[in-house]
């Protein structure tokens, strides 16, 4: 039998959209030659048959197995690699800051995409990268294009299920400034502690920033601020208007990646404007822009602000209202709430909801005081589901 050149990537998921990509963006890794016997061969030995018999022989010439013989990409070349932290996504395009400062728009490597079948994107929103740029930067200053190669282990995960798959939304998210205002509109320590229950599950630290302080006396604000810092929660008395308390925020703010979340009119945007004049502006814009494209996929925008180094990386995820990343079960909210957590295991039913049950530690425990009666009273709320 005559050996037949062919292309192991015809095996794999069709583009989507390859005619609308740019030729160099495109590019993919074709393996040329492999001969079919050797294919079937090395396939039944390593797993079976059909489809995935192709799949493990682009395996065997570029993804390498670990000791738990997971599959893996062999390291990157560093030499002609750099680091860089995904902005956005937009389509097939990740634009991508580079650590030499320099934007690129870039493609995801094929191989990358055929490793992470289970989720919906390969590539997220503050994942940091392993680029390979290509061809010169443009010299009309547009963003030099490039291969994303490598994507890092990943902390601080902003997702939701849709389909019953994972969708990230952004990754290697640290922070979680939750706004309210203390008044007008009023404060909702229930909503707050929402958030609150957010922040636990996904590993985010949270910090309560309560804006309007001069509409209010600090004292009415003592008793409700004070559980939650004795909780250990950061807490942050601001205001906009007056500029006070917002040189403190913006030091908790410098080097991380930082998501604002809060009901509308508490202040947010008046906020980013109080820590760099236009900030609030430009993530208007530019979530206005990425919404119009054809591709509406974009699931969140980093914009970096202040000096580079100094500043932060400010998330922003439009289109994504707060209560569609609410993802926690009415079982789990006990644990989520820290106050609460070290009674449970002490009540006489195992699925005790701690509502309506005697023999109830977590009760017992407010009844005498341990937990404050708000907290409580909003975990009965929250665990109910309204
Ligand atoms: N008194 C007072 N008003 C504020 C403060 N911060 C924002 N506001 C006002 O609250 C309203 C809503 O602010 P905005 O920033 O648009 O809230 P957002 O919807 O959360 O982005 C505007 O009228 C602001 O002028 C503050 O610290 N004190
Ligand atoms: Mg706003
Ligand atoms: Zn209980």
């Amino acid at each position: 039998m005559a050996k037949k050149r062919r292309k192991v990537r015809a095996t794999f998921r069709k583009h989507h959209d390859a005619a609308q990509r740019d030729r160099r963006l495109t590019r993919t890794f074709e393996l040329e030659g492999a001969d079919a016997t050797a294919d079937v061969e090395r396939g039944e030995r390593l797993s079976g048959k059909g489809r995935l018999t192709r799949h493990r022989t682009v395996a065997d010439a570029e993804i390498v197995e670990d000791e738990s013989g997971r599959l893996v990409l062999p390291d990157v070349d560093k030499r002609t690699c750099l680091l860089g932290r995904v902005l956005r996504v937009q389509g097939l395009v990740s634009r991508v800051l580079g650590d030499n400062g320099r934007l690129y728009a870039c493609a995801t490597r094929q191989l990358l995409k055929q490793l992470a079948t289970d989720l919906r994107h390969v590539v997220a929103a503050g994942d940091r990268v392993w680029i390979r740029p290509e061809g010169k930067p443009p010299s009309d200053g547009s963003p030099q294009e490039g291969i994303i190669e490598r994507v890092e282990p990943r902390h601080g995960v902003l997702s939701r299920t849709s389909r019953g798959r994972q969708q990230l939304i952004a990754t290697n998210v640290d922070q979680i400034v939750v706004v309210a205002s203390a008044a007008e509109p009023r404060l909702k320590p229930n909503l707050v502690d929402r958030y609150l229950v957010t922040a636990e599950k996904t590993g985010l630290r949270p910090i309560v920033c309560i804006n309007k302080v001069d509409l209010v006396e600090p004292s009415d604000l003592v008793p409700i601020v004070g559980v939650w810092s004795q909780l250990g929660y950061r807490v942050a008395p601001v205001s906009a208007t007056t500029g006070a308390g917002i040189g403190r925020l913006r030091e908790q703010l410098k080097g991380t990646q930082t998501v604002f979340a809060g009901q509308s009119g508490v202040g947010k945007s008046s906020l980013l404007n109080a820590i760099e004049p236009g900030l609030a502006l430009r993530v208007q814009h530019v979530s206005a822009e990425s919404q119009k494209g054809r591709h509406t996929t974009t699931t969140a925008e980093l914009y970096p602000w202040g000096d580079p180094g100094a500043g932060g990386l400010l998330v922003d995820t439009p289109g994504i209202r707060s209560f569609e990343l609410w993802d926690v079960i009415p079982e789990e909210v006990a644990g989520y709430f820290r106050d609460i957590r070290p009674y449970v295991s002490q009540c006489r039913f195992p699925d005790c909801t701690h509502t309506h049950e005697g023999f109830c530690a977590v009760k017992d425990a407010v009844a005498d005081g341990w937990i404050d009666v708000r907290r409580y009273e909003s975990y009965a709320q929250i665990r109910s589901g309204e």
